[in-house]
């Protein structure tokens, strides 16, 4: 081997590795977000700006993270009352191909009418971004799609009330399920053999490890109900102390996700919090449930945004994560009322709410097929790709060859590649987000935010396909980008594009382009030459 091959492999090596990404929440962030985000009531009535103010900036943030944004907008109570769901993918390799397996993270961002609603569910949704940011920040590009989806409308009200809305709990996840899961399944050829499935967090945060401050009402049921039996006996030998997140799923259909959230959560410290499973064992509970003699049980465990993926389709791997709401210390007389506020967020329950949020991101990387160590995004790319590139191609469309200019607005070290694709005569300009792969030296980008309107006559999922996706090389005088441009409403319609920077827009700079790692690599080079000479 020459002085040059080990000068080159030195480089590569150094340039090639990313920083391990951290893969745990912080609890300070978790602290923040329920403290700046999640403390006041977000009803459409009493806390309108609120709530609005919450979607906007769950929607901001993902934006940010270099997701793309889905919004499903409908209405309530005779068209009166608008409503939106609010879908971030974190697209991998596989997305948006029969290859995909999705898995989700869910929790609803609403409140009831009178309570600032800080466990109830402030804490799943803190869980949610928190979660989004890590997994969002890993540098490797996954193999599969992973979506977090904040609900609206969980909370159901009387009719009574003035401008009521959804008088049967889990209105926003019921319409989601239906009209945009499986969509979005269907377009990308999935089944839901192939969804990984869905976590729903809520209410997560309140520990008490007090003697007798879980409450079991009809323990005589409980005893001895299938599936329930072990969780009354694990707490009832630990002193009924509400000291565990329970995790409620279907015995055989749901194996996996409590299965894999059980061994994250072993794996992880902090043993005075606990984890049990609470498993109902029937598949299709919507229409066997009642039949059961220990249906009271089962129906109290799948209250929750649960239920609307079990009904639409029991195929859907589905687990809910929750504190047992109601049946546990002080949220026994808070639950829903003005005194779930931020007494809620003591060290203790956060880091319950930590622990929670660990294990569901440990076991989102692994569903998504996360790898901890891949060529690093930012010193693996062309030197000239960076924020402000701007480069320039042709896109036919219809028949026309039209000519697009693209900018790069950001190129961050987890890979994600957020761009500007305008048309002045044509008066366009959209904003696409995507990743870098290292690996394949890929670059793909989607529509950042495929729609946000009402759904009118066509079907909005279709362009969450839209997407650009080529190998990104360095030329000369900048970088080429040579691909294909995908469009799906279009009948599957796939056009060569080719983008190259202009002329004179950037100038290729090697020393102060080089990523650190890379210069690294240079340095050692350098020594070992002048050694090698002596
Ligand atoms: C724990 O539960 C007990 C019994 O319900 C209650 O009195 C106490 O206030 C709770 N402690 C905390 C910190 O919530
Ligand atoms: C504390 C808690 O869990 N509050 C509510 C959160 O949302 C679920 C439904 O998704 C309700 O059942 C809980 O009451």
């Amino acid at each position: 081997m020459t002085l040059g091959t080990v000068c080159a492999l030195l480089v590569l090596c150094f340039s090639a590795l990313s920083g391990a990404a951290d893969t745990t929440s912080s609890r300070s962030n978790l602290r923040a977000l329920l403290t700046d985000r999640f403390s006041s009531t977000r009803h459409h009535v009493t806390g309108a700006d609120a709530k609005r103010a919450t979607a906007e900036y769950f929607i901001r943030t993902m934006e940010d993270y270099g997701m793309q944004i889905f919004m499903d907008a409908f209405l309530l109570s005779d068209r009166k009352i608008q409503a939106s769901n609010i879908l971030a993918l974190w697209n991998g390799r596989q997305s948006n191909t029969p290859n995909d397996k999705p898995v989700l993270l869910a929790a609803h961002y609403d409140t009831q009418r009178n309570s600032p609603g800080v466990n109830d569910n402030g804490s799943g949704m803190a869980a949610l971004m928190e979660a989004a940011r890590v997994i969002s920040s890993q540098p490797c590009l996954q193999e599969y799609t992973v979506g977090f989806v904040a609900f609206d409308f969980w909370e159901r009200e009387d009719r009574k009330e003035t401008q009521s809305a959804c008088y049967q709990f889990g209105c926003g996840s019921r319409q989601w399920v239906t009209y945009s899961l499986m969509p979005y399944l269907e377009q990308s050829g999935l089944t839901p053999a192939n969804f990984q499935g869905v976590i729903v967090m809520d209410g997560i945060m309140n520990y008490n490890n007090t003697e007798g401050s879980q409450a079991v009402p009809n323990a005589e049921i409980y005893k001895q109900t299938p599936g329930v039996t072990d969780i009354y006996r694990s707490s009832e030998a630990d002193g009924f102390r509400g000291n565990f997140i329970t995790s409620v799923a279907r015995t055989d259909y749901d194996r996996t996700l409590y299965t894999a959230f059980q061994r994250k959560w072993n794996s992880l410290g902090d043993p005075q919090y606990k984890q049990y499973n609470a498993l109902i064992p029937i598949k299709d509970v919507e229409t066997d449930g009642p039949k059961s003699p220990y249906w009271p049980v089962y129906r109290f465990l799948s209250y929750s945004d649960l239920w609307s993926f079990w009904k639409d389709n029991p195929d859907l791997k589905t687990m809910l994560l929750s504190d047992t709401a109601q049946l546990r210390g002080r949220m026994q007389q808070c639950q829903h009322r003005p005194c779930d506020d931020m007494r809620s967020v003591t060290e203790e329950n956060l880091g319950m709410l930590k622990k929670t949020t660990d294990a569901v991101i440990a076991l989102a990387l692994e569903f998504s097929n996360t790898r901890t160590s891949c060529r690093d995004p930012m010193s693996s790319a062309p030197a000239s790709f960076k924020a402000g590139l701007t480069m320039e191609g042709t896109l036919e469309i219809d028949g026309n060859d039209l000519k697009f200019k693209l900018v790069v607005d950001a190129f961050k070290p987890s890979g994600v590649v957020r761009m500007t694709v305008s048309n002045d005569d044509l008066e366009v300009s959209d904003s696409l987000s995507g990743r870098y792969d290292a690996e394949t030296q890929t670059l793909t980008v989607r529509l950042t935010e495929p729609i946000q309107a009402v759904r009118v006559e066509q079907d909005p999922f279709k362009k969450t396909n839209w997407n650009m996706n080529g190998q990104l090389k360095a030329t000369e005088t900048g970088v080429e980008w040579t691909g294909t441009f995908y469009n799906l409403e279009r009948q599957g319609h796939s056009v060569p594009v080719k983008f190259t920077s202009a002329d004179g827009e950037t100038s290729p700079q090697s020393g102060s382009s080089l990523a650190l790692p890379g210069l690294l690599g240079t340095v050692l080079c350098a020594i070992l030459t002048r050694l090698m000479q002596f």
